[in-house]
Formats: structure tokens, C-alpha cells, sequence
């Protein structure tokens, strides 16, 4: 088959060399991460359900780098790629997983509770299209504050047919919120084809129903992504407007641990996906502009590789949560906000 290339190829330079090449590496950061937690997980060091970003990649580096240092971002379960996109170290992104004090939610949340509130990120939500409405509010408390941001909140294709999409989309046009809802289309909610699911299967349609502007964008393309992302947030923060982005990918391993992924897709549809790894897309890409030869790549690889073993070391490393501590964070404490 003939490798479609990024519809970016023949464009200028979108960003400078370094970002282009930031975007690479932490495409790479978190590919090489999930397929790490893969091992812990068949090692037991990880308990628990683990959904993973493989295949998603560009849509989440994409998405995430247009961001601002105010904005903010929320998402579902499918959420370890999303902390370390946004600057969550690795390394507190695998003790979480790990269930240690060390971890990004000190242990209490695991694979589907990332966040990082002070680098703006409320977190992953395991009850499909549940955080829509805190999105909605998240951008109601920055529009009531005249607070300058704008909120990115993540979710898949399957949040698309519960009550709270169309409830939060609804709102937050007519209070014209700041928010930029950004579904990852990866084709299936666990078994079930988008095409099974819902009547509309361009998922970025159903904004009309809100006279919401809405765009579909090829999600393993990261600097489409990215593009994209970028004017759509600008456009919430300066005009005060909501718009829906649906960035087209594929999730190459299964739902989660416990499925293969591979009884409701055939292998030549994984296999035509698999031409278009966002990866390898977006390194020719860069090849083809001359701003990476493979000797650099390879140098991307071994930098990661060292990141995701600090990650494994400071996991295991750091201690489970005391017993002491089961009610912290339970309960908002006096003087905290
Ligand atoms: C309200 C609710 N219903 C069902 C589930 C079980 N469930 C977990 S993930 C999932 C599929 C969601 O698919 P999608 O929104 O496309 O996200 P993806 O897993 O593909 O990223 C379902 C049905 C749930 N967590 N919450
Ligand atoms: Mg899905």
C-alpha cells in the first residue's frame, strides 16, 4: 500500500526547528512510556485497568502543545499520555500508576485518575463524557472571573451518544464558553465501530445541532492537530466562543488489558492504520525538510529510553501512601481553597 503522506508536507514551516522537534520527542516519550507500562502491568507491578494512547499520539501532542500555561485541560481515562504531553513528569505519571505517594495523584487514583493541577491539568475522568459538564464549568469559572483562558477538555468518540455531550455543548454556546470540545475519534468505544453507534458517524456534525462551529481534522497528522487546536483555543479565549474538533486516529493495542483488540477489527484495517503511524508520518516529515536525519532519531530514542527507566526507578522506588493518610484528600481542609 502507498503510504499517504501529512497533508502538512507541502506547507511552510509551521514552528521553529526545535518545537517541530519537541513535538517528535514527546510523541516518542509517550509511545515507548505506554509500551512500558504494558510490561509493568504483565509484571503486576501495575494493578488495575491501563488504557493506553498508542496510535493517538499526534492527536494528543497535537492538541495539547497549542495550549497556553493559563489554559486548562480535562479528560477521560485514556489519560497517561495526556499529563506527560502537558509537562507531567514521566517519572510521577508511573509511580501514580504504581499506586505509590510519589505519583502524580499521590497513589490514590491510578491509570485513570491522572492530574496535575498546578500545570493546569483537572484531570482524567473513568465515567464516559462525566468531566463535559466540569469542562463546562471550568470555562463558566474563567468566563465569571474574566480569567484569560480557555479549556481544552478530551474525551472519545463513545462520550458522543451520552446525555452530558449534548447538555455541556448545548450550554456552553449559549453562554458562549470559552471551551474547545476535542473528541479522539479512534473509531471504536471498546468493541463497537463509531459506525454501529451513532447515526451520525461525523461525529463533528453534531455540533449544528448548536449552531457551534466545528472542524475534522486528520489525527495522525500532529502539526493538523496542532493548527487546528491552536486558532480553535484563540478563538474561545479572544471571542469567547465554543467549537468542537474531532481529530480522526486509531488506537492500535486493545480497549484496555483485558482485550486484544483484535475480534471486532480485521487485520488489514489495523494494518492500513499501521501505514499511517503518527511516528513515523511525522519523522518523514521531518526528513523531508531536513531538520532530522536518522542518526538524530535514533538520538530522540535513546534520550526517552533513559527517561522511561528514571520513570521505572523512581516507581519502584517510592513508597506506598501510609494508612495514616486514608482520609487526606477526602475532604477539603481548613485554609485550602
Ligand atoms: C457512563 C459509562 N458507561 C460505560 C462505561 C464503560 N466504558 C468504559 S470505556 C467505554 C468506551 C468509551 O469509548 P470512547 O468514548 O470512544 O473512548 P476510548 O476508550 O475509545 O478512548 C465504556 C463504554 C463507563 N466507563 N461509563
Ligand atoms: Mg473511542
Amino acid at each position: 500500500m502507498v503510504e499517504q503522506s501529512t497533508r502538512a508536507t507541502d506547507r511552510p514551516l509551521p514552528l521553529p526547528r526545535a518545537n517541530l522537534l519537541h513535538l517528535l520527542e514527546q510523541m516518542v516519550l509517550i509511545r515507548r512510556f505506554e509500551e512500558k507500562t504494558m510490561e509493568m502491568l504483565a509484571l503486576n507491578r501495575i494493578r488495575g485497568y491501563c488504557h493506553w494512547n498508542i496510535g493517538e499520539e499526534a492527536s494528543v501532542v497535537g492538541a495539547v502543545t497549542a495550549l497556553t500555561e493559563n489554559d486548562r485541560l480535562i479528560t477521560s481515562y485514556r489519560d497517561h499520555g495526556f499529563a506527560i504531553a502537558r509537562g507531567t513528569p514521566p517519572e510521577t505519571v508511573m509511580a501514580e500508576l504504581f499506586g505509590k505517594e510519589g505519583g502524580c495523584a499521590g497513589g490514590r487514583g491510578g491509570s485513570m485518575h491522572m492530574v496535575d493541577i498546578a500545570r493546569g491539568y483537572f484531570g482524567g475522568y473513568g465515567i464516559v463524557a462525566g468531566h463535559l459538564p466540569l469542562a463546562a464549568g471550568l470555562a463558566l469559572a474563567a468566563d465569571y472571573l474574566g480569567e484569560d483562558r480557555a479549556v481544552l477538555c478530551a474525551f472519545g468518540d463513545g462520550a458522543t451518544n451520552i446525555g452530558a455531550f449534548h447538555e455541556s455543548l448545548n450550554l456552553s454556546k449559549l453562554w458562549h464558553l470559552p471551551v474547545v470540545w476535542l473528541i479522539t475519534n479512534n473509531q471504536y468505544g471498546m468493541g463497537t465501530s463509531v459506525h454501529r453507534a451513532s447515526a451520525e458517524a461525523e461525529l463533528y456534525k453534531r455540533a449544528c445541532a448548536y449552531e457551534m462551529y466545528s472542524e475534522q481534522v486528520d489525527g495522525m497528522d500532529v502539526l493538523s492537530v496542532y493548527e487546528a487546536t491552536e486558532r480553535l483555543l484563540r478563538r474561545a479565549r479572544e471571542d469567547r466562543e465554543p467549537s468542537l474538533l474531532e481529530t480522526l486516529t486509531y488506537r492500535y493495542p486493545g480497549h484496555s488489558y483485558a482485550d486484544a483488540g483484535k475480534s471486532y477489527r480485521t487485520k488489514e484495517e489495523i494494518e492500513r492504520w499501521h501505514q499511517r503511524d503518527p511516528i513515523r508520518l511525522f519523522q518523514r516529515y521531518l526528513e523531508e525538510h531536513g531538520i532530522l536525519n536518522q542518526g538524530e532519531y535514533d538520538l530522540v530514542e535513546r534520550r526517552v529510553s533513559q527517561k522511561i527507566e528514571e520513570a521505572v526507578k523512581f516507581a519502584e522506588e517510592s513508597p506506598f501512601p501510609s494508612p495514616d493518610t486514608l482520609f487526606k484528600y477526602l475532604y477539603a481542609e481548613e485554609g485550602t481553597k
